[in-house]
């Protein structure tokens, strides 16, 4: 039987209020987009698996391997015989740092969904910061306090981050930090086209224009031990700025969101 869309969405929220009451909260999917991310990649789902577990009664740990051309794939299909909280995505071919994030964000099943990298330059301990935010708040994100790049990409970032936020009036203090955990609602209850670097400031853009609440944390950030660095490659960059101008048309022109039940202006 079809239920209508109000019924939905009382019926999810009736679950994350229960949980979130409890010690543990209900459930979460932890997605880590991987390409050729070999040499990181079981250390990220298994500390994912320690972590998570601690705070949440179910946790499934989805990582999307984007292609990779290394030994990814196998790695994670090995993780998932040894451990059932492991439920890869596997893309045929490279779709880029959005398609991975898309594809884990709306593959997972649980209450709460949660992102980062799989290349170990955050601290998933620091999930714990996190959760205290989720309580009264639809997204809870982090924001690197001291990046651990280089000047010219912290320049880079900087730049973007301020474009970004005029254009779109998003009141993040950093989009692209990896660490973002959100309630299932906002994620049912939005539509991603971008396939590049853009994926965050889509996501955000949408849930502002819904008056999904938003808290922010600062986190640590250290530098990649391992694996190829590919976030500041010119095309990148390149298709970023296309994907930032596409956005900006489609939103500029669309009828403003309807206004979240209960949601309060961020
Ligand atoms: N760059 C890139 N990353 C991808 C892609 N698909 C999945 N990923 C993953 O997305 C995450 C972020 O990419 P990174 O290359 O670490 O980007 P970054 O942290 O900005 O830059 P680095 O300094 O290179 O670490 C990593 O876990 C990648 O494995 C892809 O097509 N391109
Ligand atoms: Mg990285």
């Amino acid at each position: 039987m079809l239920l209508p869309a109000t019924k939905i969405r009382f019926l999810t929220m009736t679950t994350i209020t229960t949980a979130t009451t409890s010690k543990k909260l209900s459930s979460v999917s932890v997605v880590f987009p991987a390409y050729n991310e070999e040499l990181n990649i079981e250390n990220t789902v298994l500390k994912a698996i320690e972590v998570f577990s601690k705070y949440f009664e179910e946790v499934e740990v989805i990582p999307v391997n984007d292609g990779s051309s290394d030994k990814t794939g196998e790695i994670i299909d090995r993780l998932q015989k040894e451990h059932k909280e492991v439920h890869p995505i596997h893309h045929p071919q490279n779709k880029g740092y959005g398609g991975a994030v898309k594809s884990g964000l709306f593959g997972g099943k649980n209450d709460y969904i949660f992102f980062s990298d799989s290349d170990g330059q955050f601290d998933l301990e620091e999930v714990s910061l996190l959760l205290p935010l989720i309580k009264d708040n639809d997204i809870a994100i982090g924001f690197r306090a001291h990046r651990a790049d280089p000047w010219h990409r912290k320049l880079n970032a900087f730049c973007w981050g301020t474009l970004v936020k005029l254009l779109f009036g998003i009141k993040a203090k950093d989009i692209d930090c990896a660490f973002k955990l959100f309630k299932r609602e906002v994620i049912d209850s939005v539509t991603l086209e971008s396939n590049g670097a853009m994926v965050s400031t889509e996501l955000l853009a949408q849930a502002g224009l819904m008056k999904f609440k938003l808290a922010q944390v600062g986190v640590s950030h250290y530098p990649r031990q391992a694996g190829e660095q590919t976030g500041a490659n010119p095309w990148v960059i390149l298709k970023a700025f296309i994907e930032l101008f596409k956005l900006y048309g489609k939103l500029k022109h669309s009828t403003p969101a309807p206004k979240k039940a209960g949601a309060q202006n961020q």
